[in-house]
């Protein structure tokens, strides 16, 4: 009785091992997984700070932030007028939310913006975010923009995107 493998029946093990791995990779597709996740979160996110606008406009008398498109790579997560939506009347912000969500890639066209209506201050604003799986969502959201997904009571308050080029 021969102990242990020889070359080739390891060569062999090593092969289908690697045929195993590929395959597994391919069926899961982890960056579309990751991708999904991204998206779910960006989509949890908007609606997070959704809430929280609306519920200091309706205390407030006004909606949060200055005048000015703003963009979530453009300063910190600080949701008290200091952050990247930036506001002289945010001091109260962050009793409703306790920070600013920023986008999971956070560059490029993968950036949260914010806009109120510059008309006045209990006017509309709105939210938006680039989702990576999600076209239809996109698409169907109401909103003058088919490539970002948009969210607030006045969709067409965000121009199209002229954004930072990535770092
Ligand atoms: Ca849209």
């Amino acid at each position: 009785m021969r102990k242990g493998f020889t070359l080739i029946e390891l060569l062999l093990s090593i092969a289908i091992l690697g045929i195993l791995v590929v395959t597994a990779a391919f069926l899961i597709k982890p960056g579309q997984t990751m991708a999904k996740k991204r998206d779910a979160q960006r989509i949890s996110d908007l609606s997070r700070l959704q809430i929280a606008i609306e519920s200091f406009a309706l205390d407030h008398k006004a909606t949060p932030g200055d005048m000015d498109t703003y963009h979530s790579d453009n300063g910190t997560d600080a949701a008290d007028g200091t952050g990247w939506i930036h506001g002289s009347n945010m001091s109260d912000m962050p009793k409703y939310i306790g920070s600013l969500p920023m986008d999971p890639i956070n560059q490029g066209e993968f950036v949260y913006r914010y806009q109120r209506d510059p008309g006045c201050w209990a006017c509309g604003y709105e939210i938006d975010a680039k989702l990576e799986t999600d076209t239809q969502k996109m698409a169907n959201d109401g909103g003058d923009d088919s490539n970002r997904y948009e969210v607030g009571s006045e969709l067409n308050l965000l121009p199209a995107p002229t954004l930072s080029p990535s770092p």
